[in-house]
């Protein structure tokens, strides 16, 4: 099973994530930003991968250290439950519509870390979540999980399903990209033959 657990305890935030490639989309959640907590659980669902997610963070400042550091963690958990990606499709895309918004994700996992994030949310706040933070949590994700990460954006009218929305497309794209080809047996899919 393609497993990874990661720990990771800064002065800023304390945080203990569980990633199971091969799941069936549970999540245990408890980041102590609910609105996050509703965007994992897309990965979770949309990409059938079991995730769990312990966080404390210094949430009285405000969400931006504990946002940021989730990703950084489930990108490191990421990479490790990969492993060498034998086999694996590498690439994922995927475009997912909320009503009337609709975001496209795709993905490389590369081994080099690189995001585009194309999004003009129409609102800051989320409830009391800063939309900045969306892109926060990718730029961690994508710098320790060493994967190209394109967001695009294409349509929306509200924050909520445009987050909602990406989220969803990141964890179909990702299922995408991290599925085993049976056919490739041992393979590396790099000419390469290293990722
Ligand atoms: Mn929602």
């Amino acid at each position: 099973m393609r497993k990874a657990q990661v720990t990771r305890n800064t002065q800023e935030t304390q945080i203990t994530v569980a990633i199971n490639l091969d799941g069936q989309g549970k999540a245990e959640l408890d980041s102590g930003v609910p609105f996050l907590d509703h965007m994992l659980d897309q990965i979770a669902r949309h990409g059938m991968i079991d995730l769990n997610v312990a966080a404390k963070g210094d949430l009285h400042i405000d969400a931006h250290h504990t946002v940021e550091d989730i990703g950084i963690a489930l990108g490191q958990a990421l990479n490790r439950a990969v492993g060498n990606k034998k086999g694996i499709f590498r690439y994922g895309h995927a475009y997912v519509p909320l009503d009337e918004t609709l975001s496209r994700v795709v993905i490389d996992l590369s081994g080099r870390p690189g995001l585009q994030f194309n999004t003009i949310f129409t609102r800051a706040v989320i409830g009391s979540f800063d939309v900045d933070l969306i892109r926060e949590f990718f730029q961690g994700f994508v710098n320790h999980a060493m994967m190209t990460l394109h967001i695009d954006n294409l349509a929306g009218k509200n924050a909520h399903h445009q987050a909602e929305s990406i989220f969803k497309a990141f964890g179909r794209a990702l299922r995408m990209a991290v599925t085993i080809d049976p056919r490739c047996d041992d393979l590396i899919p790099s000419t390469k033959g290293v990722l």
